[in-house]
């Protein structure tokens, strides 16, 4: 006789097999581990399932986005991702995020030397978190710094902790240590003289997500949480919550972690095109890679054989996106990208392309030899793809 099969086994077996599917990971092993891991969580708390899981998250609707998409309810609770619900305390985590709640007027000076100030400006340039301040905000976030050595060995934050502030690296190398379902910590990358941690806990009243470890002596730049609460969250949760959602359906982002893809939602910046503009011309410089949030743009060749005339290669639609060949090749833009109509699109610039989207190189390259192909049926040759002529 067969044993008796457990209750819910096949809807379990079914749902995760679904997942996968539809989310094809790259590495079956470490989604099963976080797809059940999150699962359970989900059971304990009776919450949502995030992206990483593949599980499926609702779209943000039309009365959630104004005109420019922008999250419209000033007094809307908002909810940490689940999987940072990941610290020693797990519960006191689900606590939400008040937008008002620790708001502080004054404005706080740490002042600085001629030399430390211009040191915070290089070291916050790239920092996409700030990218949503106007100048004088600014101005009194970098009044507001105040430097922190560090020692090598020294553990700037601990998981499971309270979070103080936010930290922008001027320099030094520190690892990024998650600990996973109170497992040994992992390490999950560095930050390597630049970029900036320690905003989740301060942005969803969470504990720490990660320990961070300085590897090297170095320095940082710490901005106090109540600070960091007034002055930057509103707009770059708002910007996160945006795109976020629209990221958790772009197929080709599906192998990044939801932090990876936050960090992503901070870099990008929309942009509108109308019908007939052109966004990419070929033979022109890269400097930018494009997701389309909304509308159809049509992809053109000149003809290899009558310049004058152009040759239909493709469209693509929301989700999809483009421009990411002459960069990850460092040649010129191979194709012209016209909007066939009212056109939206997410636009990451160079530098942020290389450093947020590595890990989903690998299926942009893929893509390529199809590339190849089309330019071997259309054109009859088997030129460079990157080839812009
Ligand atoms: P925090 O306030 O929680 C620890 O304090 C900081 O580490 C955290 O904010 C982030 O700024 C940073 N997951 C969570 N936090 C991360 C991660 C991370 N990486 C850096 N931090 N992951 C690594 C992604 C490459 C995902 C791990 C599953």
């Amino acid at each position: 006789m067969n044993p008796p099969i457990p209750d819910g086994l096949p809807e379990l077996l079914q749902d995760f097999t679904v997942e996968v599917l539809r989310c094809k990971p790259p590495n079956l092993v470490e989604f099963a581990a976080t797809y059940f891991h999150e699962l359970r969580e989900k059971s304990k708390t009776g919450g949502l399932c995030s992206a990483e899981s593949g599980a499926s998250v609702a779209p943000i609707s039309d009365e959630e986005t104004g005109e420019n998409g922008q999250v419209d309810d000033e007094e809307e609770e908002f909810k940490p991702p689940p999987s940072f619900y990941r610290g020693r305390r797990a519960s006191v985590s689900a606590e939400p995020f008040q937008p008002t709640e620790d708001d502080v007027d004054e404005k706080v000076i740490h002042q600085k030397t001629d030399e430390q100030r211009e040191r915070l400006r290089t070291s916050v340039k790239n920092i996409f978190l700030f990218k949503t301040l106007d100048a004088e905000q600014l101005h009194e976030v970098l009044d507001a710094m105040f430097e922190r050595k560090v020692t090598e060995g020294e553990h700037v934050i601990d998981q499971g902790d309270d979070g103080d502030n936010f930290y922008v690296v001027d320099s030094g190398v520190y690892d990024i240590l998650v600990s996973i379902g109170g497992q040994e910590p992992k390490n999950m990358g560095c930050y390597d003289n630049t970029g900036s941690f320690g905003e989740l806990a301060l942005m969803y009243n969470t504990p720490r997500a990660a320990t961070i470890t300085a590897r090297t002596d170095g320095c940082l730049w710490a901005l106090d949480r109540a600070i960091f609460r007034r002055i930057v969250l509103q707009s770059a949760f708002k910007k996160r919550r945006v795109y976020e959602t629209f990221l958790q359906s772009v197929p080709m982002l599906q192998s990044l972690d939801p932090y990876e893809r936050m960090t992503l939602a901070d870099a990008l910046e929309s942009k509108k095109f109308q019908p007939g503009d052109c966004i990419i011309r070929q033979g022109d410089e890269a400097d930018a890679f494009y997701l389309v949030e909304n509308g159809t743009v049509r992809i053109s060749r000149t003809d290899t054989n009558d310049a004058s005339r152009e040759v239909e290669l493709t469209t693509v639609s929301r989700g999809g996106y483009f421009g990411e060949l002459a960069l990850v090749t460092h040649k010129q833009r191979a194709a012209n990208v016209y909007a066939q109509d009212e056109v939206t699109c997410a636009v990451l610039d160079v530098s942020a392309f290389e450093r947020l989207l590595g890990p989903c190189m690998e299926i942009m390259k893929r893509n390529f030899d199809h590339y190849e192909q089309q330019l071997i049926d259309l054109f009859g040759s088997t030129m460079d793809v990157t080839d812009p002529r």
